[in-house]
């Protein structure tokens, strides 16, 4: 069934005359999934007008009040958990347990900020005069552009929707163009929540025309961008220029750690889950493997057997392991990732080859990857985005953080070891924003915060409590009871 949505602008869906259309397709099947329109510049105008004209009456909502529309929200998104589930694996292609975990992010997500509702925090401090009040408020930045990737088509568009609203901002959301049909349905929840008209506008279509409407409108204040480290660029260097508010989540290039004394059943189970969930396909993805000299070659003969053993098929299909890549042209940079290893000579200890033959050709299958490489090689430094493992030698664990801290990203990080003083000079010393200990490179859960350091991003942080940051601006407020002019600085 191929589901037909418009832009949803003001509250209503709108097909404009003489759109553009383009539509989504399944990367196992190659199906058509859903018809969409082509947002132009002037349609995402109309939209931010939508979202400015929603701001006063929005903002003016008690917190609470808007929470309980968060709540209403996220019980729709538990009632349709496994029908949106089923549509993440079919748009994006990761495999239906986690289909079904990146709506349960989205839900867990929805209620925690609907908690938020009631906190919203500011802080009170003594003045240096007496009879006088000093605190802070937090107040909305105004309307909010959410611009999100197709890996996690449900939560991420979450993380940035819910927090924004929480906090009293208007939201005009561009989903990643190839997994519009889970974002307009993530819209639908929230206009079957009861949420004012214009408070969330949905534009779809491309990041050269829609998002750069939104970078350039003066009318945005802030822009909530996940996607890749070149776009983040532009997409701050573009928001710059009208001094507007920039998040960035951009790439990682994740290690996990695994020391001669580490548990080596669980650092390969873990292994597996993070280097080939999502096929590859997650920020977090664990692309590195370091390895201490003393347990190399048992480990990755133990690893190579299991790897080969994985299961990849049809991700709907709740035996597999693993699904097709997300798209043409994931599948063409991935491979051109392969050639890059062989050129350099790193050594391929399986998969390094497209899945070929019955319904494997309909769709981008890749064989899950394991390759022996160099530190310094491409694949060793550079985000892959698929199923493709970077393995490194290292002597001991001092070489082992240099090893993982020498890489322009900085987003999750892993050690297995069973030496407790080890495991925290990791945690010290590792350059990323996550560090997991014993525990694989993915799986962040929504109530701490997630994001990282070097070019992963520019300092901010979602999920958690401070995710409210990103979306709130500070008022400091004096209030002076004395009935008389007190002057700050000046008596004393
Ligand atoms: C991402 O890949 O962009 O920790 C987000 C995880 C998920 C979120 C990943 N909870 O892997």
């Amino acid at each position: 069934m191929v589901e037909e949505f418009g832009l949803f602008i003001g509250g209503h869906w709108t097909i404009p005359e003489h759109a553009h259309r383009f539509h989504t397709r399944s990367p196992s099947t190659g199906e058509e999934l859903g018809h969409f329109v082509a947002a132009t510049t002037a349609d995402v105008g109309r939209a931010v007008t939508a979202a400015r004209e929603a701001l006063p009456a929005w903002r003016a909502l008690p917190a609470p009040r808007r929470g309980e529309i968060l709540l209403a929200a996220a019980r729709i998104f538990r009632e349709r958990k496994e029908a949106l589930g089923r549509r993440v694996t079919q748009e994006m292609g990761k495999v239906i347990a986690e289909g079904l975990g990146d709506v349960q992010e989205a839900i867990d997500f929805v209620e925690y900020m609907a908690g938020e509702g009631r906190r919203m925090a500011g802080e009170t401090v003594p003045s240096e005069l007496p009879g006088k009040f000093c605190m802070t408020v937090r107040q909305p930045k105004g309307v909010v552009a959410a611009i999100t990737p197709w890996n996690f088509p449900t939560a991420i568009p979450n993380w940035k929707i819910a927090a924004a609203l929480i906090a009293g901002n208007t939201v005009v959301f561009k989903p990643a163009s190839s997994t519009s049909l889970c974002g307009a349905h993530v819209v639908k929840v929230y206009e079957d929540a009861g949420l004012p008209p214009g408070v969330l506008n949905l534009v779809t279509g491309s990041g050269g025309v829609v998002g750069d409407a939104l970078l350039t409108d003066p009318r945005v204040n802030a822009i909530s961008f996940t996607g890749g480290v070149e776009t983040g660029r532009e997409v701050y260097a573009k928001g710059a220029r009208g001094l507007k508010s920039v998040h960035l989540e951009l790439g990682g290039k994740n290690p996990q750690i695994v020391l001669n004394d580490a548990q080596q059943d669980l650092a390969l189970e873990g292994l597996l889950f993070g280097a080939f969930g999502s096929a590859g396909q997650r920020c977090t993805a664990t692309s590195r493997l370091i390895l201490e000299k003393g347990i190399y070659r048992e480990f990755l003969e133990k690893l190579v057997a299991r790897v080969e053993r994985l299961k990849v098929g049809d991700p709907l299909d709740p035996s597999m392991e693993m699904g097709p890549v997300a798209s043409e042209d994931q599948e063409r940079k991935i491979l051109g990732y392969m050639e890059a290893a062989r050129k350099e000579g790193d050594r391929l200890l399986t998969g390094g080859r497209k899945l070929t033959g019955g319904a494997y050709d309909r769709g981008y299958f890749l064989a899950p990857t394991v390759f022996e490489t160099t530190h310094g090689h491409r694949i060793s430094k550079e985000e892959i985005f698929g199923p493709v493992l970077a393995v490194l030698r290292v002597d001991d664990f001092a070489e082992a953080v240099r090893v993982a801290n020498d890489v322009d990203y900085g987003l999750s990080s892993s050690i297995y070891t069973r030496d407790v003083n080890v495991a925290y000079q990791a945690v010290d010393r590792l350059e990323a924003g996550i560090t997991y200990v014993n525990a694989p490179t993915i799986g962040a859960e929504v109530q701490l915060p997630f994001g990282g350091i070097k070019n992963t991003g520019n300092g901010g942080r979602e999920a958690g409590s401070v995710a409210l940051e990103e979306f709130t601006e500070i008022k400091t407020v004096f209030v002076d009871y004395s009935g008389r002019l007190q002057k700050a600085q000046i008596d004393r």
